[in-house]
């Protein structure tokens, strides 16, 4: 077109649009109909509450996408450093809500739908949970997007479109049964299919050598070719009109391989054969700890990096020809070692596609690379085994070899010819299984290397890491983990939230956490006090009826309700909490025994009881059955108890099915104690916790992780504080089979083993881990500080207005936890990326 044509088309096509979509209730209900007639193909006449959902959804995506293309085009103006967030793994659950929240137009679509007949809140219920991620990892990286777009950072999440997110959980006799998550069956209203925006990926194969300008160079010839197709998922900031993307690659065959069999007449194996580019990214592994050098594994993990990585220099080259500035303007971050072979491959593609000189191109590397580790446990380390990845990635390898080559090298002139040292630090590892140390690679080419609480980092600095800290001290951080108070608070607890407006007479907090502080001077105050109960009594309520539901067990709100809500974990010590309960219930058990012997209350301990709901959720990974026997042993105290006429509203115990995001959503605001557990050492930070705080609720716990700067903010007399120091835990594991065990511990374990809860031949071993000097986890050493907390617990509870005050105080205190924190520290000291905000 010339120029004259350009203008008259584009001042047509601004005649022809309204500037932004009008959200007035009368806009929204016709754009919701619309959507039911042209996008869900409904009848606007005759049409359910889901198809409903899905054109209300649609009316938000399109609010959406306008303030994402303003975004885009405001950033490519700017063209300011950026973010890239590389993670295998987002649990984003669900969005309708928290975008309309963060779109600033939530009120104004109840409304609209109030008037076409429909409730908001049931539409919501609706849609079901994004779950492309494990636990506490995965949520850490939505939480971590939501801040950056909140907080107006040029930044991009990249990750992977499983079509299988995290398994179903279904409970059989009380056994875990997983069953597959197929979340995209009733399409997902959220994403934007980019059919133009793919790439080709390139496994398997050979490398040669070729001349090239005088000399040689290495040339990759691949043995097979996929291709990543981008699904983007706008993310909205609060109060700002930045949306940022969250790009998550889908395979799909390639068009440029195969065609030989189609030209052969194999037309039937050659169709089939393209199906098995799909499994790449087909399902999301359900491990959260181990690593098995799974060779799908590798696949996804390179898969994503490719794709991310020849994006992320598409859009510097668009306007930049010198790769010097390539650090300028972009950051990598590592969450985990997961995405690391980011490393290798900006080598390969400087030094073989864009022909930089591989010194010059490891300068660059140095300075984009920044990696976060989320483990304690040495033995968490990912290491993949150098014959798996000879045979996917050929060139990789040889570039892992030359990097470790020079590094180790410049090793042997620092520290001198220490072989056990040189051998523990080398990115290779020769054992039976030569391997590659994922985690080594990561901290020799990241210029930050970050731990996710305070004592994780302690940890990391004098031992995970120790080696590297003595040689590179200035690489080590931490910044300790958030969570976003929009999701947590404001998206889950409309009450509380309203509340805490209210008393601090501002909103602002929603983005300005730190202004939650303000509740302190209203600690006492009884109109408060009075008005925090009853909204905790509502989200008590709330919860009863969930339960009530989903396993027939009516529960009182007047009970404590007591919470463990986190994968299932031998060191996460859920046993522990049980072997507890079934403690409470002995004792109810004695109680009542002599209530019925005297008939007499006062001598009877049972008015004393503190009636508890006690609520177990979680999932185990598949192949972890120490893990499913605690699922099975908590369903079958539960059993036992509840069905119990003895005990009635003194105790129950419920196993929540299916622990995901919204169900996370509905039990936070609801629970009075929550329980934070794990063997201290262990927790790298945790965040349940945080979101447990920001809602009120006290917690019982171990000084561990984040715990302990949680402490720090809403000092020890506000929780429930038990069990062995982390300096402790190594002498008192070598002292092991001789520790003193307290009774109620050895007879607790007895009535497990002798099978008073039924399974006693599947319970065994289960037992025989927490006895006979093989309790790792020192149940039994924490198990009398344990009992000791929780009473503390129950006293506090007795007395309400102390009660009150306590939770108040955790509320005020929770500030320092959210991501915004977590995201400000890591955009100034660790990216160097400033905001970047979209005007109007
Ligand atoms: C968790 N790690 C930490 N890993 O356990 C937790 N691992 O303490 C911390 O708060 C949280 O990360 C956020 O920093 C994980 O969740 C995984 O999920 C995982 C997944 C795959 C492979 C290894």
């Amino acid at each position: 077109l010339g120029g004259g044509e350009t203008r008259v088309r584009v001042e047509r096509m601004f005649g022809l649009m309204d500037r932004f979509l009008k959200s007035d209730p009368s806009s929204l209900q016709k754009d919701i109909l619309d959507h039911v007639e042209y996008t869900v193909a409904r009848s606007r006449f005759s049409f359910d509450d889901f198809e409903a959902y899905q054109a209300l959804a649609h009316s938000v995506r399109d609010r959406l996408i306008e303030r994402w293309h303003d975004t885009q085009i405001h950033f490519k103006k700017k063209d300011p450093k950026r973010i890239y967030f590389l993670s295998l793994e987002f649990l984003m659950g669900r969005s309708l809500s928290n975008s309309v929240i963060n779109l600033g137009i939530r009120d104004q679509y109840a409304d609209a739908l109030k008037e076409l007949g429909f409730e908001f809140e049931v539409l919501a219920e609706q849609e079901g949970d994004a779950a492309l991620g494990n636990g506490g990892l995965a949520r850490l990286s939505a939480c971590q997007m939501d801040s950056l777009a909140t907080m107006d950072y040029p930044a991009w999440g990249y990750g992977l479109r499983y079509q299988y997110g995290l398994f179903r959980q279904v409970i059989l006799d009380g056994y875990q049964h997983e069953q597959p998550d197929y979340w995209l069956n009733f399409g997902n209203p959220w994403e934007i299919e980019r059919v133009h925006v793919t790439y080709p990926v390139k496994f398997y194969g050979t490398v040669e050598d070729e001349n090239f300008n005088g000399g040689k160079r290495k040339v990759w010839l691949p043995g097979e070719m996929v291709e990543a197709v981008a699904y983007d998922n706008p993310i909205p900031g609060h109060g700002t009109r930045n949306t940022i993307t969250l790009r998550l690659w889908a395979a799909k065959p390639s068009d440029q391989i195969d065609m030989e069999s189609y030209n052969t007449g194999d037309y039937i194996n050659a169709v089939v054969n393209r199906q098995r580019a799909e499994t790449i990214s087909s399902v999301l592994y359900p491990d959260d700890r181990s690593y098995q050098g799974k060779e799908l594994r590798l696949k996804q993990q390179y898969f994503f990096v490719s794709a991310s990585l020849q994006d992320i220099i598409r859009r510097f080259k668009d306007s930049h020809s010198n790769f010097d500035d390539f650090p300028e303007k972009v950051a990598l971050q590592l969450n985990d070692t997961h995405p690391s072979l980011a490393i290798a491959e900006v080598m390969r593609v400087l030094v073989d596609e864009e022909h930089l000189e591989w010194n010059r191109a490891w300068g660059i590397v140095c300075k984009i690379f920044s990696f976060t580790t989320h483990t304690v446990l040495p033995e968490g380390l990912e290491k993949v085994p150098v014959d798996l990845l000879e045979s996917l990635l050929p060139r990789h390898l040889q570039i892992i070899y030359d990097i470790n080559f020079d590094y180790i090298e410049e090793l042997k002139k620092k520290i001198g010819l220490d072989y056990d040292r040189l051998s523990r630090m080398s990115i290779v590892e020769d054992g039976a299984v030569k391997s590659i140390r994922m985690a080594n690679l990561a901290i020799v080419c990241s210029h930050t290397v970050n731990g996710v609480s305070r004592v994780h980092s302690e940890l990391l600095k004098t031992r995970v890491f120790k080696d590297f800290y003595e040689l590179w001290p200035h690489k080590f951080d931490y910044k300790t983990n958030g969570v976003t108070q929009r999701r947590w608070i404001v998206v889950s607890n409309p009450s509380l939230s309203a509340l805490i407006s209210k008393w601090l007479g501002t909103e602002a907090w929603i983005r300005d956490v730190d202004l939650l502080a303000g509740l302190q001077e209203q600690a006492a105050n009884v109109d408060l006090h009075e008005e925090w109960r009853m909204v905790r009594k509502v989200n008590k309520m709330r919860l009863a009826e969930y339960i009530e539901a989903m396993s027939g067990i009516k529960v009182s709100v007047s009970a404590m309700f007591d919470v463990q809500i986190k994968r299932i974990h031998e060191y996460k010590r859920q046993l522990l909490n049980i072997l507890g309960i079934i403690h409470r219930y002995d004792c109810i058990k004695v109680a009542y025994a002599i209530l019925i012997l005297f008939q007499n209350m006062e001598k009877s301990d049972r008015t004393k009881v503190v009636p508890r709901v006690c609520i177990i959720g979680g999932k185990a990974a598949p192949g972890y059955e120490i893990a499913k026997k605690i699922i099975k042993l908590c369903n079958a105290v539960a059993e036992k108890i509840n069905n119990d006429p003895d005990v009635g509203d003194l105790l129950k115990l419920v196993f929540i099915p299916d622990y995901n995001v919204s169900v996370a959503e509905l039990v936070i605001p609801g629970a009075d104690l929550s329980q934070h557990i794990s063997t201290a050492g262990h927790e790298a930070s945790g965040t349940g916790n945080m979101k447990f705080l920001m809602n009120g609720c006290l917690l019982l716990a171990t000084e561990d992780g984040s715990t302990v700067e949680i402490i720090e903010e809403i000092g020890e007399d506000n929780m429930f504080l038990f069990g062995a120091k982390m300096h402790e835990v190594p002498a008192l594991r070598v002292k092991g089979p001789t520790l003193k065990v307290p009774l109620q511990f050895a007879s607790v374990v007895r009535m497990v083993r002798d099978g008073y809860f039924g399974f006693q031949d599947y319970f065994e071993s289960l037992c025989d881990k927490v006895e006979g000097g093989n309790d790792f986890y020192l149940l039994g050493y924490d198990f009398q500080s344990y009992l000791e907390a929780q009473a503390a617990a129950d006293k506090a509870f007795v007395d309400q207005e102390k009660w009150t005050r306590m939770s108040i105080l955790s509320t005020a205190g929770s500030g320092r936890f959210s991501s915004d924190r977590t995201i400000e520290e890591y955009a100034e000291k660790t990216w160097g990326i400033e905001p970047c905000k979209c005007p109007f």
